[in-house]
């Protein structure tokens, strides 16, 4: 489905379900549109992604996303319980550090914002999450993957995408059957994404009959991998995995050709990028990562998201199509509730069934994307190149 066709579809579900009902939202002055006048309710949608740092990229990437669903939305005049929705976005910076995930999150709280988009990262978005439940806040993660965040009982945090379960069994397949490793290595950044995306990928690696031959671990802050990728030579291994992001991936990737270590390098979502590329130069060629859905131009409305998305604010870096549906998928609760108000549309969050760019998202009784697929890639000539896609509707 195109995208504009996509977006009718979208914005006649969310003008019909508007029409009736009255909603508690904070009210803004009534505004004139056409000589007639007509009540506004404003309805502040909350985002939260590591805006400065070096996950900065992936952090902008995300709010733009955001960003372009909540503009067309006040383009489009959703009408939310009889009255002119504005949709007011406030976008926060925790920097990808649990710490400030939870006093962000508190601030959004306070600042009684109606729904949460985010966090970006799986170590801020669980402790968020706890906070945001407690409030009865609506949160839907876009991009953490760590399964933990719906393991917790929480009617209130949805996320958009599979979660690392799905993705470290499809890579540790991937990695016996399909890469053919016989001898593999791991490294994590002992977050609470790298660690426990590299524990799943160990134990399907193994399950598929590899011997974990070294695991070691870094932190998402080091750029310098000299000292455990010399060790890990040592074991000789075929294949390394790195449970961790980019911005560690892509050094990494290149000190491991720099010290002459010839295994294949696969890693996960954190770093399937661009950034990742520019980062390992030359050395990136070959490696393989993956990421959670379908290839941008196989989703359903994909190729029309990227082209409106690049035009506006660049090369897509990773998450900014689940932000975009995140926004929408929220929306078009509130509008099927007459309410922004989190206790009323929260059910009708549950019930989602809704024709997104990534997918047709509908949520299982935890929360998280029912059938979610895990796509592989490897690099070739400086990009990225579908390999195969497994699982998923
Ligand atoms: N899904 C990888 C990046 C975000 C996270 O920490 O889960």
């Amino acid at each position: 489905m195109g995208m504009f066709k996509h977006m009718g579809f979208c914005l006649a579900v969310l003008a019909v379900a508007g029409i009736a009902a009255c909603s508690k939202g904070k009210e803004a002055p009534a505004v004139k549109t056409g000589g007639k006048t007509m009540e506004e309710i404003v309805v502040k949608i909350g985002h939260v992604a590591p805006l400065t740092g070096p996950q900065a990229h992936l952090g902008k990437d995300n709010d733009n996303g955001v960003r372009m669903a909540v503009d067309e939305a006040n383009a489009a005049g959703i009408m939310i319980g009889g009255k002119k929705a504005r949709f007011e976005l406030l976008s926060e910076d925790d920097q990808a550090d649990p710490r400030n995930g939870t006093i962000v999150a508190q601030k959004l709280v306070d600042m009684k914002v109606h729904g949460v988009i985010g966090h970006l990262n799986s170590g801020t978005t669980i402790p968020a999450s706890r906070i945001y439940n407690d409030a009865g806040m609506p949160q839907i993660s876009p991009s953490a993957t760590n399964p933990k965040y719906t393991q917790q009982g929480y009617k209130t945090a949805f996320r958009v995408m599979a979660n690392d379960v799905q993705q470290g069994g499809a890579l540790g397949r991937f990695a016996v059957e399909k890469a053919g490793a016989k001898k593999i290595a791991i490294i994590d950044d002992r977050t609470a994404y790298g660690q426990g995306l590299a524990d799943e990928f160990a134990k399907a690696a193994k399950a598929a009959g590899a011997a974990i031959v070294a695991r070691e671990f870094t932190t998402d802050k080091s750029t310098d991998f000299m000292a455990i990728l010399t060790s890990i030579k040592g074991k000789q291994p075929d294949l390394l995995f790195y449970g961790g992001m980019d911005a560690q991936g892509g050094p990494m990737m290149k000190q491991i050709r720099t010290i002459g270590l010839k295994a294949k390098f696969l890693t996960g979502d954190g770093g399937c990028t661009p950034e990742f590329i520019k980062l390992a130069g030359d050395a990136s060629e070959g490696a393989y990562c993956s990421l959670p859905g379908i290839p941008v131009e196989q989703m359903p409305g994909g190729k029309a998201f990227a082209q409106k998305f690049t035009a506006k604010y660049g090369q897509i870096q990773l998450y900014a199509p689940f932000c975009y549906d995140a926004v929408n998928v929220m929306i078009s609760a509130m509008a099927r509730a007459n309410s922004a108000e989190p206790a009323k549309y929260m059910p009708a969050l549950a019930a989602t069934d809704y024709n997104g760019v990534t997918a047709q998202i509908r949520f299982d009784d935890k929360g998280d994307l029912k059938g979610g697929a895990i796509t592989l890639y490897q690099t070739k000539n400086k990009a990225w190149n579908f390999v195969e896609t497994m699982g998923g509707n």
